[in-house]
């Protein structure tokens, strides 16, 4: 694991005024010098899991780093009691640059934005094909979230022992956008994990949808059991009956082959701290389309070359539709 020396940044600088007063304050003050640098695993009421030289540590945030928060799989540096031992409690007192950042809001009208996952490479969309009935609006918006963020996007299509994968793929299958389609009893005889574990290796997943789909459920056949234990992860029981994730959780495939980060199901993506102008590239099949539009087009509009483009067969009109959907979401928040 990288250790820290003479690292700073602008922070330290105006955090940690010169004690020494004879000496120029300079911009490669040492500091932290003991401090480790880990993943967070997990955040639960202000306390982190950071995974430091394969030890949990539990940690919390150090005053120095403001309002600025920690999230699942955020690179973090800390210092104090790295052992991991019960009842020790480090600092985290830095947070290193993210390489993608998964933002969500409540819904289209908070202003609240919540990061929900650091540091992914990719967004695992995760859609049941019954129960709970799939949405194409919810998958567009993960897949504009997706975007957005930085991470490339992967379908995962669950349930498929309760209703065909034939109609979302009709929707879905003709993109760029890798796909899996997984059974119950596929995830119990192995043959899925194989599968899924092919777009997985490598990479840090993330793994979104609507609760229910089946994302932990997923995530247990991925992922070793005793992995699981050692962090001791929460999960509530619903009224039903049924376990529901509350917290993300950051969980390695093994043989150090990547990460999956299991997430609670959200009832929808807002889009709230999205450009617009950003949400044509969650259209990969609609935006070669868009070369004939005129300038600053809002593809909402009578000259958008959209219509000829789905028009000629280039692209499903359901997609433009959908499109047009998140258009107007956003526009109807311009003017508020
Ligand atoms: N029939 C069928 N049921 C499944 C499948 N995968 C998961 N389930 C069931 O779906 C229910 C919900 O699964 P979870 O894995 O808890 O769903 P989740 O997405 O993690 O839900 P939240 O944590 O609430 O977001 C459980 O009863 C699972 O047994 C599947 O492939 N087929
Ligand atoms: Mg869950
Ligand atoms: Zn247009």
């Amino acid at each position: 694991m990288r250790r820290y020396g003479k690292n700073t940044d602008e922070d330290d600088i105006r955090q940690r005024p010169n004690r020494k007063g004879n000496r120029p304050r300079t911009n490669i003050r040492p500091k932290h010098e003991d401090a480790a640098e880990g993943m967070v695993l997990t955040v639960d009421r202000g306390r982190l899991t950071v995974l430091i030289d394969d030890v949990p540590v539990t940690a919390m945030k150090a005053r120095e780093l403001g309002r600025k928060a920690a999230v699942v799989g955020d690179r973090v540096s800390v210092v104090g009691d790295l052992s991991g031992k019960k009842d020790t409690l480090a600092r985290i007192v830095r947070i290193e640059p993210r390489t993608s950042v998964l933002r969500r809001t409540a819904d289209d009208d908070d202003p609240y934005e919540r990061v929900v996952v650091a540091n992914a490479d990719q967004l695992a969309v995760v859609t049941a094909l019954a129960d709970p009935e799939p949405r194409p609006r919810m998958i567009d918006r993960c897949l504009v979230a997706a975007y957005d963020g930085g991470l490339s996007p992967l379908l995962v299509l669950t349930k498929s022992d309760l209703a065909d994968a034939a109609k979302i793929l009709d929707l879905y299958g003709d993109l760029d956008i890798p796909y899996v389609v997984t059974s119950r009893e596929e995830l119990e005889n192995g043959t899925a994990v194989a599968r899924v574990r092919e777009q997985l290796d490598g990479k840090i997943t993330a793994f979104v949808g609507h609760s229910g789909v089946g994302k932990t459920t997923l995530v247990n056949a991925l992922v070793p059991d005793d992995r699981r234990r050692s962090t001791g992860h929460v999960n509530a029981v619903t009224g039903r009956g049924r376990h529901t994730t509350t917290s993300a959780l950051a969980l390695p495939l093994s043989g150090d082959a990547g990460w999956v980060i299991d997430t609670p199901g959200v009832r929808s993506f807002g889009l709230h701290h999205v450009d617009p102008s950003r949400v044509i590239h969650a259209f990969p099949d609609l935006e070669p389309g868009t070369e004939n539009c005129p300038r600053a087009c809002s593809h909402d509009e009578p000259d958008c070359a959209l219509d000829a483009w789905v028009a000629e067969g280039h692209a499903d009109p359901a997609r433009l539709y959908s499109l047009r959907r998140l258009l107007a979401t956003r526009e109807r928040r311009e003017g508020d």
